[in-house]
Formats: structure tokens, C-alpha cells, sequence
């Protein structure tokens, strides 16, 4: 069974998606170790019911962003993950992680790319009077966001919303877009070749499978 290594900083409610759809046999692999840059994060307990492994590495404790990484790559490989999935993961990764783990390296982030790249995403979206939000998965590259998507799901905004009302909406389809594409990857389905996504042997469009062009 292949294996799957979840990197988290906070609340972990991806990670829990990604749990339960490895439990209901939707996501055909392991999970066999999530790591949190923050000790008290709430995924860490979430890992634990779940009866995996779950380590805290302290930032303040290495030199360096590249320190830091390097202690993160010998604690990951020792679980030899086919797949390192970001779910909420606060932490920029150095050049020397993200080519470690080029291509087999994912993320979920809060917008849709390549829209609203870093941090903030629900603000400006509403700052802005948008009337279209969602999220993206991707292939992590050392372009911060910037790497190939793979799959977005969208969600309307409506008048008078406010943050916590559209971050709830974009964290329920989180939970959705997750775990599906990480079967994806389980069973083989999807590559990153060059800068673009790949599925069942197709390039994938630049906003992901499905996408409207
Ligand atoms: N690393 C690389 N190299 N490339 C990406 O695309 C990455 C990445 C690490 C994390 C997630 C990302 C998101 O989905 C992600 C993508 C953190 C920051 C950030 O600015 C930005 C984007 C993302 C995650 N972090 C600050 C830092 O200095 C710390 C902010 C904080 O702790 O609150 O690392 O949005
Ligand atoms: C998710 O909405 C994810 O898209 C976002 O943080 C949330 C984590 O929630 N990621 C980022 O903003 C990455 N910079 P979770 O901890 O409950 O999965």
C-alpha cells in the first residue's frame, strides 16, 4: 500500500477528511505520519485518535528555514511517503524540501489560483466585492502557489457575508476536493510533468480538471 505523509499547522480538519476517506477505503493507501510546525496544533490530537504518528518540530529550535527543513526531510523519509500532502501547513518549504519531494508534493490553498497566492485569501476576496471563491489543489514548485493545479472547486459569495461565513463555505469543499485527489494519486492517476498536472495520461488544463475554458 502506498504510503502518505500530511504536513499541518492548526486545526487539521483536511487532515481529517483525509483520515476518514482512508478509513472508508476511498483513498486507497497509508496515512503513516502527519508533522505540525506547531506543537499545539489541534490535527496533532486529531492524528493521534486516528492512531498515527504525529510529531511537532519547533521552528525557533534550527538556525535556519533550511535547518528546519533538512530535520523535516530526515523525520519524513523515514516513513518513505510516496505522497507529502499539505493541509494548512504555515510554513514557506525551502528549494532543498520542495526538490525532495517534487512531484509527489501537494497542497490545498484557499483561492482560486492563480488568484490571491500567500496569506488572507477570504479578506481580500470580500474586500474586493468578488462574487466567486474557492479553493485549489496543487503540485507544490518553488513558485509560492504557483505550481500546476490540479483540481478547484468554486462557491458563491453573497451580499452581507463575512469571513467566517465564506471560509466555512471554502473549508466544505476542502473536505470534498481533498481526499479525491489524493486517490488519485494513490492509484497512480496523476503526474506532474514539467509545469503542468497530468491525469490518465492527459494534460490537465491550467485551472485543473474540468475547469471552463
Ligand atoms: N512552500 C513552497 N516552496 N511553495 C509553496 O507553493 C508552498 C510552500 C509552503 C506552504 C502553502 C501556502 C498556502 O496554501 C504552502 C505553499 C504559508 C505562507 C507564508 O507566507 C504562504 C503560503 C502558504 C503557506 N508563511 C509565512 C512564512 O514565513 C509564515 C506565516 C505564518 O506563520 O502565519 O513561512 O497559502
Ligand atoms: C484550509 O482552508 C487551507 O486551504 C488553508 O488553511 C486551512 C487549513 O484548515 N491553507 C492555507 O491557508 C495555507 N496557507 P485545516 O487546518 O482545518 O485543514
Amino acid at each position: 500500500m502506498k504510503r502518505i505523509v500530511v504536513l499541518i499547522s492548526g486545526n487539521g480538519s483536511n487532515l481529517q477528511a483525509i483520515i476518514d476517506a482512508c478509513k472508508l477505503k476511498k483513498i486507497n493507501g497509508t496515512l503513516s505520519a502527519v508533522f505540525s510546525n506547531k506543537a499545539d496544533a489541534f490535527g496533532l490530537e486529531r492524528a493521534r485518535v486516528a492512531g498515527i504518528p504525529a510529531h511537532a518540530l519547533t521552528a525557533s529550535q534550527f538556525a535556519d528555514r533550511a535547518a528546519f527543513d533538512r530535520e523535516l526531510i530526515q523525520e519524513i523519509n523515514a516513513y518513505a511517503p510516496d505522497l507529502v500532502v499539505l493541509a494548512g501547513y504555515m510554513r514557506i518549504l525551502s528549494p532543498e524540501f520542495v526538490a525532495r519531494y517534487s512531484g509527489r508534493l501537494i497542497n490545498i490553498h484557499p483561492s482560486l489560483l492563480p488568484k490571491y497566492p500567500g496569506l488572507n485569501t477570504h479578506r481580500q476576496v470580500l474586500e474586493n466585492g468578488d462574487e466567486e471563491h474557492g479553493t485549489s489543489v496543487h503540485f507544490v514548485t518553488d513558485e509560492l502557489d504557483g505550481g500546476p493545479v490540479i483540481l478547484q472547486a468554486k462557491i458563491p459569495v453573497f451580499e452581507g457575508d463575512d469571513e467566517d461565513e465564506i471560509t466555512a463555505r471554502v473549508q466544505h469543499q476542502e473536505h470534498a476536493i481533498y481526499p479525491l485527489v489524493v486517490s488519485w494519486f494513490m492509484e497512480g492517476r496523476l503526474e506532474m510533468r514539467g509545469n503542468s498536472a497530468w491525469l490518465d495520461g492527459k494534460e490537465l488544463p491550467k485551472q485543473g480538471y474540468a475547469a471552463e475554458e
